[in-house]
């Protein structure tokens, strides 16, 4: 029967903090629905919340970041096929391969609870339902550049982060903006294995937030994210490396003082604080002068601030050049 089946739902019932879950659950108790399981009864009520998303998408593109580029050989880059952005994903929450897609569908994305916490007007906790319901959501084109020189072209529908930052209002003393991915040991495996620095952290300048690139997605392909991308909210900075879009957020927390990003604490030589695309500052172990593109397979110039220069440069003028910003 249905319980015993279904039990790897248990493994992932996690995220959902107590209270939420317990008002849930007495609400569908005074109908009447007292016999469903826990199992049950996070399915019942993702699956209305999945409703409720697909309704939001798709959404109108603003084409003002569209950046058309052509590959080496001269063709004109089209968008990367659907099937390989949702197939072809890294998020080692769920592993270490591009092939998680069926372990991250075991993750509930509702209720899901997004707090911001520190240097702000007030602190707050609220459901990212009820936050997408006070941004104006839109449709971006944008590049995705891997630090493993691959990319793709991705119709990601979302929010400007500074939307959030509008909301919030962060103190003049606040320099830097740290978000986090769940943190669930007891139901995700991988987090575990202590040698990671779990959860998966990642920080921008207060400025960089406020860049009009910087995205927060909710959806991709004029549907709401699908886990593997990071559902249901993820940041996207397509002008620093992929692994700087933070996938599946469960806070932002704006701080004085910089911590250490997951990356940087596995190996700051490689995978720093900045991250900002350079074609001409090459990883320790390979070139980053080129990209290739997933699905066609064929190869991209590699563009500074991958392409995102007259947006984003002003932020690093007055920076030192130093490698460093561009790992
Ligand atoms: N929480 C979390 N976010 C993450 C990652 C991850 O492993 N965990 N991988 C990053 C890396 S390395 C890349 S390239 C992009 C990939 O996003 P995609 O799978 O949607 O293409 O997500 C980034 N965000
Ligand atoms: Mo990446």
């Amino acid at each position: 029967m249905l319980l015993k089946k279904n039990k790897e739902w248990e493994i992932y019932k996690n995220i959902t903090p107590e209270r939420v879950f317990i008002n849930r659950r007495s609400v569908l108790k005074n109908l009447g629905f007292a016999a469903l399981s826990t199992n049950l009864l996070m399915r019942t009520a993702q699956a209305a919340q999945n409703l409720y998303r697909n309704n939001l998408y798709p959404v109108k593109e603003n084409k003002k970041y569209f950046i058309q580029e052509n590959d080496i050989k001269g063709g004109i880059r089209k968008l990367t096929d659907e099937y390989k952005v949702t197939n072809y994903n890294n998020y080692y929450e769920f592993g270490t391969t591009k092939n998680i897609k069926r372990r991250a569908s075991k993750l509930l994305t509702s209720p899901w609870t997004i707090s911001f916490t520190g240097m702000i007007d007030k602190e707050f906790e609220i459901d990212i339902d009820d936050l997408t319901k006070r941004v104006a959501l839109e449709e971006r084109i944008y590049k995705l550049r891997c630090v493993e020189a691959w990319s793709m072209v991705v119709p990601w529908s979302g929010f400007a982060l500074k939307e959030i930052l509008k909301i919030v209002q962060p103190q003049p003393k606040a320099k830097y903006l740290v978000m986090k991915t769940f943190f669930d040991p007891d139901n995700v495996s991988s987090q575990r294995q202590d040698w990671y620095p779990w959860p998966y952290t990642e920080v921008l300048t207060i400025e960089e937030a406020r860049n009009e690139l910087s995205f927060i997605a909710t959806g991709v392909y004029g549907k709401p994210l699908p886990n593997q991308n990071g559902s249901p909210l993820r940041l996207i900075v397509p002008w620093k490396y992929g692994f700087k879009s933070i996938k599946s957020i469960v806070s932002f927390d704006f701080v004085e003082e910089r911590p250490k990003t997951f990356w940087e604490a596995i190996q700051p030589k490689e995978y720093g604080f900045w991250a900002n695309v350079n074609p001409e500052v090459a990883h320790p172990r390979w070139s980053q002068a080129r990209d290739k593109d997933i699905g066609t397979n064929k190869m991209y110039d590699t563009k500074i601030y991958n392409g995102y220069e007259e947006w984003v440069s002003y932020l690093y003028k007055s920076m030192d050049a130093s490698d460093s910003l561009y790992r």
